[in-house]
């Protein structure tokens, strides 16, 4: 019998832009996380399963061997720091970048040469840290779980740092970015041991995976 392959990824975003990529690879997912309520969901090959997890749990299950694999964006990746995790591909999916937002009309540049200490509220502490300590700016940071963007609006934080890919969230809410933190994308990440002991059943899957990346690529130039 063949080793059982498990695949952790968050429903939305993660798992709609997969599904092309599994697809490509001649997996095809027997439920739809949106309707079913199962978390762990069967594929059109008996030893592939995908397990429905919170898009912040899935380096977790990874690194602690519960998946063999996972698909997870660099924002968590970064916040995780990648312990136990190989990280053979960019996915190039779920694509937006890390921004730091600040109300419009809001003097961010001045305030920052002033040597001002901000105030900010995100979800990624440890990136906006390494961020503005790099920088050499001051900053109080306030830990949020979602919805950075109502921070600012009601006095809670001068500025946030968040994900914007439109930009629409941004404007509806009076907000605009000042400065760009990095791109984001979705990693294939892999438990390392898992690599070592099922590379036979997980060699072809990246390499796959990998194909279908170049070939997309390919398609958009
Ligand atoms: O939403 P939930 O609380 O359930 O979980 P989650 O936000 O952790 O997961 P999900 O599914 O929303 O996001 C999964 C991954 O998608 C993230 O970890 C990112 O790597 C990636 N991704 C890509 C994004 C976005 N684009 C994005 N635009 N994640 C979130 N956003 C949010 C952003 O935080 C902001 O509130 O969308 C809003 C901005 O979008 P625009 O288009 O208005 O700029
Ligand atoms: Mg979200």
């Amino acid at each position: 019998m063949p080793a059982v392959i498990t695949l952790a990824l968050s429903k939305g975003r993660i798992f709609d832009e997969t599904l092309p990529l599994l697809e490509a690879a001649g997996i095809r997912a027997l439920a739809d996380p949106e309707v079913s309520r199962e978390l762990v969901i069967g594929t059109s090959r008996a030893d592939v399963r995908l397990l429905v997890v919170r898009a912040a749990d899935t380096p977790t299950y990874v690194q602690y061997g519960a998946a063999d694999l996972g698909i997870a964006g660099k924002d968590i990746l970064l916040e995780h720091g990648g312990a136990g995790l190989y990280q053979p591909l960019d996915l190039g999916i779920a694509a937006c970048r890390m921004m730091v937002a600040a109300p419009e009309g809001f003097d961010y540049a001045g305030s920052v040469r002033r040597g001002a200490r901000l105030r900010v509220a995100t979800k990624y502490v440890k990136t906006a840290r390494e961020h503005f300590g790099a920088k050499g700016v001051h900053v109080d940071l306030i830990k949020l779980y979602g919805s950075m963007e109502l921070a600012p609006l009601v006095g809670l934080a001068d500025a946030i740092v968040d994900l914007v890919a439109t930009g629409n969230t941004l404007r509806a809410n009076g907000l605009a970015a000042v400065e760009e933190i990095g791109p984001i994308s979705a990693r294939l990440i892999v438990n390392q041991a898992s690599l070592k002991v099922k590379r036979g059943a997980i060699q072809p899957l990246l390499e796959a995976f990998g194909r279908a990346v170049a070939a997309r690529a390919a398609g958009n130039r």
